[in-house]
């Protein structure tokens, strides 16, 4: 009776990746599906497995596992999610973000860029923006539009630095400046002309100049 030692001895005298005869087996040939997400390398007694993009070598140098790229990069993805795929990963973006293929992240939208607030200065945050009101309006119910609604007292002339003439009681700024105003409020502030709207105009809501 042989034993198992004697019986590898028997049928694979040259060692193991070599025929009885010494001659190198082909494993790449052999077993087409040898290397899973790799392309076998046939080797003089053994043979590698080279990976695809994504894949890694293993301990045993004969197996490609997947790279969890997500683990490997803790900034991939920044300020979004990634998740491991086999041979990638794919980032989500958060609203208000847009991927970046250059640098895999997640990048801030600037809706500033498109000036999305009317007769008011927009701050870009992260995730989103805001629209800032001067302190004679406030923001419309869609958020991006100031109206004015702070009535004050109209100035007919400043003299010497001072206001003078109260005229109409108390107006909205814009229909004081585009009318017969020279200043505007207590303490009272000299008018700016409109850079969109002529004299007699004014834009009380959003971009329309309205008559006075
Ligand atoms: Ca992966
Ligand atoms: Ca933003």
């Amino acid at each position: 009776m042989t034993s198992d030692r004697d019986e590898y001895h028997g049928l694979c005298s040259s060692g193991p990746g070599m025929t009885a005869i010494g001659a190198d087996i082909n494993e790449c040939a052999l077993d087409p599906d040898i290397c899973p997400n790799g392309q076998c390398e046939n080797l003089r007694g053994t043979y590698k497995c080279i990976c695809n993009a994504g894949y890694e070598i293993d301990t045993t140098g004969k197996a490609c596992i997947d790279i969890d790229e997500c683990a490997l990069n803790t900034l991939l993805c920044d300020n979004g999610q990634c998740r491991n795929t086999p041979g990638s990963f794919t980032c989500t973006c958060p609203k208000g973000f847009v991927f970046k293929p250059d640098l895999q992240t997640c990048e801030d939208i600037d809706e500033c860029e498109s000036s999305p607030c009317v007769n008011g200065v927009c701050k870009n945050t992260a995730g989103s923006f805001v629209c800032e009101c001067s302190p004679e309006s406030s923001l419309d119910a869609t958020k991006t539009i100031c109206i004015e609604t702070v009535k004050g007292t109209c100035w007919k002339t400043i003299v010497n630095g001072r206001c003078e003439i109260n005229i109409n009681g108390a107006t909205l700024k814009s229909q004081c400046c585009s009318s017969l105003g020279a200043a505007w409020g207590s303490p009272c502030v000299p008018c700016e002309r409109d850079p969109i709207c002529s004299k007699g105009y004014s834009r009380i809501r959003g971009t329309v100049c309205e008559g006075m």
